[in-house]
């Protein structure tokens, strides 16, 4: 799956990528400064995501709407320690609810290691973010709650497709699976097609179209099975 890492200039962006996925990142910079995207790669729970880091500064707008597209999840920067980058952050924030509507969003309440960084119940004041909306302290120097800010938008992800996941486990490895889990679901050979293929992008399920079956990807299944205690302990 694809995960956005976005948010306001110098707000800890390719630090993010570079620090999730253990340092083997790629970053297009210029004078420290992302000109074109950052790119890291982390399994986690057997599932692979990719993240996709965009530049901040305001004219690289184009680039973050092209980055965005097919994103499953945001996570959006804001640098805690520098109120003077609010607006700038409430900018591209603007640019995310139309690029990316209801997409699934965590914020980071980024550089908490600096004194006087406000904490994320500030942030979320601030930047007047819903209740349901996690904000999560992090620090990219000391490595705080990084992995849990992904856990926790990796959850979130996985709790709005369970319901359609759960239905899939009935008829998974099932000859004439498809055609029965289309039948369950109201679905015409054109929506059957369009969910499997976005299924099996995201490596959920695998398809035998001439068989018509479908198997479940393995951590998929294991995920389903211990969802209560993977949403819990992010
Ligand atoms: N103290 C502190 N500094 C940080 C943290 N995260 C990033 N920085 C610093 O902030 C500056 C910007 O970090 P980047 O990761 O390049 O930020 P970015 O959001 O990718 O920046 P742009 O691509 O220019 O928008 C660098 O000097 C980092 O070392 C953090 O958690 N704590
Ligand atoms: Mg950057």
């Amino acid at each position: 799956m694809k995960v956005l890492v976005t948010g306001g200039y110098h707000s800890g962006k390719s630090s993010v990528v570079k620090f999730l996925s253990g340092g083997r990142s790629i970053h297009i910079d210029k004078h420290e400064t992302t000109v074109a995207l950052d790119y890291g790669r982390v399994d986690i729970e057997g599932l692979r995501v990719h993240l996709f880091g965009t530049p901040g500064m305001k004219h690289f707008r184009v680039l973050r709407e092209i980055l965005s597209k097919g994103a499953d999840g945001v996570l959006f920067v804001i640098d805690s320690a520098d109120s003077r980058r609010d607006e700038e952050a409430k900018a591209v924030r603007r640019e995310v609810d139309e690029f990316l509507p209801d997409t699934t969003r965590v914020y980071l309440a980024n550089k908490q290691d600096v004194e006087g960084a406000r904490p994320p119940e500030v942030i979320k004041q601030v930047f007047d973010i819903p209740d349901d909306v996690p904000v999560i302290g992090t620090s990219t120097v000391t490595g705080l709650n990084l992995s849990l800010a992904l856990r926790t938008l990796l959850a979130k992800l996985i709790e709005k497709v369970a319901p359609l996941l759960n239905v899939l486990s009935k008829y998974d490895g099932k000859a004439g699976g498809i055609s029965q889990f289309a039948d369950t679901m109201k679905f015409n050979l054109a929506s059957t097609r369009k969910v499997f293929n976005w299924l099996e992008l995201r490596g959920y399920v695998e398809v035998d179209w001439r068989a018509g079956v479908f198997w479940l990807a393995p951590p998929i299944k294991s995920i389903l099975e211990r969802s209560d205690e993977i949403l819990k302990s992010s």
